[in-house]
């Protein structure tokens, strides 16, 4: 199993796909769609656009469902959820369709939405991520970090080290690019404190200005959802 991390969408390649994309948005779309499915949600289908997102909803008839919309981390008017996955009880969610666009993570799902095999990541559901590459072990895996619009972001990166260390049998062969080190160097350096790190990251600085410190401290949280989000049409997990 070869493995590459790319720290935002713009930097992941454009010429080429995986085997398996591990897209990854701690802060926090992966961390909202983990919790989402594990309360019982039908389905979370993303999108990058807003009005996309508005149109097709007034379409859909299948199953009832909520609209979660995020930008510069606050809720987007007209829709009944944010991006906080701490909205995501089984109370609110199960059963639901949860119709979800947020300013990276949904953006960076789109980067790579015809892998063969698109899956989510956050710390919450690490554990579960790295069982499944274990087992399926994919000849290629790309972690793909949303960042911020464009910019590396410290908490995908670090999640890309926790999981890739878990896979990496300490030969050179298996690294596919130098910044699958660097993750997992991240990771030794600030596994004991991940709430810590994140608070430094900006996009926890943006959240702590949001009076969002909760979210972060969820967020933070390693292996307390057994749930892989694995797409089962571009764009629905
Ligand atoms: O950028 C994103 O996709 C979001 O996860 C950002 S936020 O945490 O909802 O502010």
């Amino acid at each position: 199993m070869k493995l590459f991390v790319y720290h935002t969408p713009e930097a992941t390649p454009t010429d080429q796909l995986p085997d398996c994309a591990v897209v990854i948005d701690v802060l926090r779309a992966t961390t909202t769609i983990a919790t989402a499915l594990h309360a019982g949600a039908e389905a979370v289908q993303t999108f990058a656009d807003l009005d996309e997102l508005f149109q097709f909803s007034e379409t859909w008839q299948q199953t009832p469902f909520l609209r979660a919309g995020e930008r510069g981390g606050q809720q987007v008017e007209g829709c009944e959820l944010g991006n906080s996955p701490r909205s995501c009880t089984p109370e609110m969610v199960a059963g639901k369709r949860l119709f979800l666009t947020t300013t990276n993570g949904t953006r960076a799902l789109k980067r790579v939405e015809q892998a063969p095999t698109v899956i989510t990541a956050a710390q919450v559901n690490r554990q579960s991520v790295v069982k499944f590459l274990q087992t399926e072990q994919p000849d290629t895996v790309w972690f793909v970090g949303s960042g911020w619009q464009g910019d590396y972001s410290l908490e995908d990166t670090v999640c890309a080290g926790a999981i890739a260390k878990s896979l990496w049998n300490g030969d050179s062969d298996q690294l596919g690019n130098d910044e699958v080190i660097g993750a997992i160097s991240l990771y030794q350096q600030w596994q004991q404190d991940l709430f810590g790190l994140f608070k430094l990251a900006s996009h926890g600085q943006r959240l702590l200005r949001l009076d969002n410190e909760i979210d972060i401290r969820y967020c933070a949280q390693s292996d307390t959802l057994a749930v892989l989000p694995i797409q089962t049409e571009p764009g629905v997990l």
